[in-house]
């Protein structure tokens, strides 16, 4: 079945953003005076919650606290998350986070094709709306004809409900779409929603457990740089990941019945 829509991730797969959101965090901590710094090790852990308020909750979880204290703190996530986002979107406006390697040539190549974009990302709109106007223009969301993201679903990744609402909105089976990812939350929730998957992680993902991937990618890679090794390893009409090469790998030609296999490879 073609493809009619790629469904992107935006945090480290649109952009490799989390040493963006982790200065942002600290800064929030900073500002109330908290004492709280996240280093990257500290960071790196902490990811394994998506969502920021979660985040900040799930942190707040393991501090040596009494319960009164406790409430105050988890009282104080939605001001922290709010005044993040402030500190976050302003580093993105500045132009201080760039598109991966290969992005703004696969969107433009699934244009040229007919081929909708869409978002699924556990992200807030806000932060989508920064990085997305800084790096594609002032029309940078209107490529994207399904923007998912943030609280419009309770669940958030590894849960698959952020995809299916993209699919649901787009009006499209998972099998007429893929998705494109970084990280293991993320491959678990798009898979879970039935999707093909590519995976690229980013020095905040590496090492995770991708084997539920289509294909894993260092990043897309540009014809003047293409990937290590490519093409011939994973890749086979070029170094970079074409949105062609891409459509056929997740969607491969369906098996040949008995009669086709038959005259498979004799001349016609
Ligand atoms: C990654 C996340 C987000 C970001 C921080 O989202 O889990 O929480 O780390 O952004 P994605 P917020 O699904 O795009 O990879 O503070 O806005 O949550
Ligand atoms: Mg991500």
């Amino acid at each position: 079945m073609a493809t009619e829509a790629l469904i992107f991730d935006v945090d480290g797969t649109l952009a490799d953003t989390e040493e963006a959101h982790r200065v942002a965090f600290n800064l929030a901590f900073e500002r109330h005076r908290l004492g709280w710094v996240w280093s990257r090790a500290d960071y790196r852990q902490l990811l394994e919650v998506t969502g920021g308020k979660e985040r900040i909750a799930s942190y707040i979880d393991l501090l040596p606290t009494s319960a009164p204290e406790r409430r105050r703190l988890m009282g104080l996530v939605p001001v922290l998350h709010a005044d993040k986002t402030r500190f976050y979107t302003a580093v993105v406006q500045d132009g201080g986070v760039p598109l991966r390697e290969g992005i703004a040539r696969l969107i433009g190549e699934a244009q040229d094709q007919g081929c909708r974009l869409a978002i699924a990302s556990t992200t807030t709109a806000a932060n989508i709306h920064a990085l997305l106007t800084a790096t594609l223009g002032p029309r940078g969301l209107d490529l994207f004809a399904v923007i998912a993201c943030g609280d419009q679903v309770r669940a958030k990744k590894p849960a698959p409900d952020i995809y299916k609402l993209a699919l649901a909105t787009l009006g499209l089976q998972p099998e007429q779409a893929l998705a494109l990812e970084d990280s293991v939350n993320g491959l678990r929730a798009a898979t879970g929603a039935g999707l093909w998957t590519l995976v690229t992680p980013t020095f905040w993902t590496q090492g995770g457990d991708f084997a539920a991937a289509g294909l894993v990618l260092p990043h897309l890679g540009e014809p003047q740089a293409p990937l290590h090794g490519e093409p011939g390893c994973l890749l086979k009409t070029a170094g970079w990941l074409r949105f062609d090469e891409l459509c056929a790998l997740a969607s491969p030609p369906p098996p040949l019945n008995a009669v086709q296999a038959l005259y498979r490879g004799l001349p016609s």
